[in-house]
């Protein structure tokens, strides 16, 4: 049997913001308008293609003191008073709500009970807590403070102790992957009949996100793999300058990058099940600027020291990073009317092969140029920080927030260093250069083994970013 929970409250205090956050699900629909949610509607939880639990909205209650006294009243006479007081609630319009919120509980769910514990108590509210109770349902009452301060929590919690089996503060709008787990953690001590279900569940929650972060790692891998070896080439056709060509191919090289990191970035979003279109970043991200942008470079690209530390690590990689940060920085080379082929050519290359153009074989003379692969780790920096800021941000959008509270801008203002690689060790940076030189050595053995150090690294550092938030 599947466990379900009915998440239940008054109009308007988060119910289905709540729900949303809980069940990943951000279609749930969310509105500052009372009344939003007027017809019970199920939400399942589906890990590995199979529903493990289902979580039901339902809509507020309209009448709770006209809703505890019918309901008392057939107490008395029957053993089932919810069913009797729902067959008679069908005949009265007014009680349409309250009857549809039953539902779920007559049949059998669990109950969540929703309030916003920045307002006092009131006497609706204890109303609504004894229906519940007499209801005789296993029962948990979630506090989700829509405002700051928490000088009626207190009173609250009296409150619940009353009537409920358990109760927990959980924040639709700021909740993480930990605190759902928690919450269903906290579910299990409800009700001795679920322990068993729900510790299957808990245990699928923290595979599910394990297999995530391996994913998260993959894609990530993959981007960089892809576009620091991405490589391309043109013949220069008869009557063309060779400093057009390799303009016009820069472009297209730089759009392709633009064009593999949104796809990557997409795919981190889906695996973490944001379906809204555009969620807004945070307004100081420096995710705002361009792969291609100078801020970005001088914001996630190496620090002055990590230059140091991998120009010391040799090779011909690090020429052109030192380059990058003594002279690209200052002299503001990505800004669209500056593109200097030069100082693009110390990040990509930008070869020109005389005599060298053929096609099928045959030589066709002229010249060929060619863009790719990239020179200048710099480019792993950067591409890696910004994965791992649209990572950080996309785990930390809880799917029942909407937009961002104006009181809580989360982060630096863009123009300080965002890089999450800035406190990294020189033998992360070693890694990482390690992967990058081998990146595109043909026939390289090692290169697996580069390849499985940087994915390490990586997933320590993911793991680091979901805990620290
Ligand atoms: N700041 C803040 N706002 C919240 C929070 N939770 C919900 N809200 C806002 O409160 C309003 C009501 O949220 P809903 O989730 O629609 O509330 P509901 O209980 O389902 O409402 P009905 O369906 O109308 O009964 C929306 O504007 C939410 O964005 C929160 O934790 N913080
Ligand atoms: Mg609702």
């Amino acid at each position: 049997m599947i466990p379900e929970f009915a998440i239940l409250g008054h109009p308007n205090e988060g119910k289905s913001s709540v729900l949303s956050t809980l069940a990943e699900d951000d279609s749930v629909r969310v509105s500052p308008i009372p009344g939003e949610t007027t017809e019970c509607r199920s939400f399942p939880v589906i890990i590995d293609g199979r529903e493990v639990l289902r979580f039901t909205d339902t809509p507020g209650f309209q009448n709770p003191a006209r809703v505890l006294v019918e309901l008392k009243k057939r107490a008395k006479e029957s053993d089932n008073p919810l069913r009797d007081f729902r067959t008679f609630a069908a005949t009265v319009p007014e009680l349409h709500d309250d009857r549809e919120l039953l539902g779920p509980v007559e049949r059998g769910a669990g109950i969540i009970y929703v309030v916003d514990g920045s307002r006092p108590v009131r006497n609706v509210d204890r109303a609504e807590m004894e229906i519940l109770r007499l209801s005789g349902k296993p029962r948990m009452a979630v506090i989700n403070c829509k405002e700051q301060g928490n000088e009626h929590l207190l009173a609250w919690k009296n409150e619940f102790r009353k009537n409920f089996n358990s109760s927990r503060v959980f924040n639709a709008h700021r909740a993480t992957y930990a605190e759902r787990i928690l919450l269903l953690e906290a579910l299990k001590s409800i009700d001795q009949d679920w322990q068993g279900p729900l510790s299957q569940v808990v245990d699928a929650f923290r595979k599910d996100w394990a297999a995530r972060s391996d994913a998260t790692v993959e894609i990530i891998t993959g981007l960089l793999t892809d576009c620091l070896s991405l490589q391309l080439s043109e013949n220069i056709g008869a009557g063309l300058a060779v400093e057009e060509c390799r303009q016009r191919l820069f472009r297209t090289y730089s759009e392709t990058l633009v064009q593999k990191e949104k796809t990557a970035h997409q795919r981190i979003r889906s695996l973490f099940k944001h379906n809204i279109f555009q969620y807004a970043l945070p307004p100081h991200s420096v995710l705002h600027a361009d792969l291609f942008d100078e801020r970005t470079w001088q914001l996630l690209g190496l620090t002055k020291k990590q230059v140091m530390i991998a120009g010391g690590l040799g090779g011909a990689a690090i020429g052109a990073g030192l380059e990058m940060a003594t002279l690209g920085h200052s002299l503001g080379i990505f800004t669209v009317a500056g593109t200097v082929a030069g100082a693009l050519g110390a990040l990509f290359g930008g070869k020109t092969f005389s005599g060298k153009a053929e096609l099928m074989g045959i030589p066709l003379g002229g010249e060929r140029v060619q863009v790719g692969p990239a020179k200048s780790i710099d480019l792993l920096f950067v591409l890696l920080n910004r994965s791992l800021l649209y990572y950080r941000h996309a785990i930390n959008w809880a799917h029942g927030r909407r937009d961002y509270d104006k009181a809580d801008q989360p982060l630096l203002m863009a123009t300080s260093r965002q890089a999450f690689t800035d406190r990294w060790s020189a033998g992360n940076i070693k890694t990482c250069h390690d992967f990058f030189k081998n990146m595109n050595k043909k026939n390289n053995a090692g290169d697996d083994r580069e390849k499985a150090r940087f994915r390490e690294l990586l997933r320590t550092n993911l793991q680091e970013i979901s805990e620290n938030e």
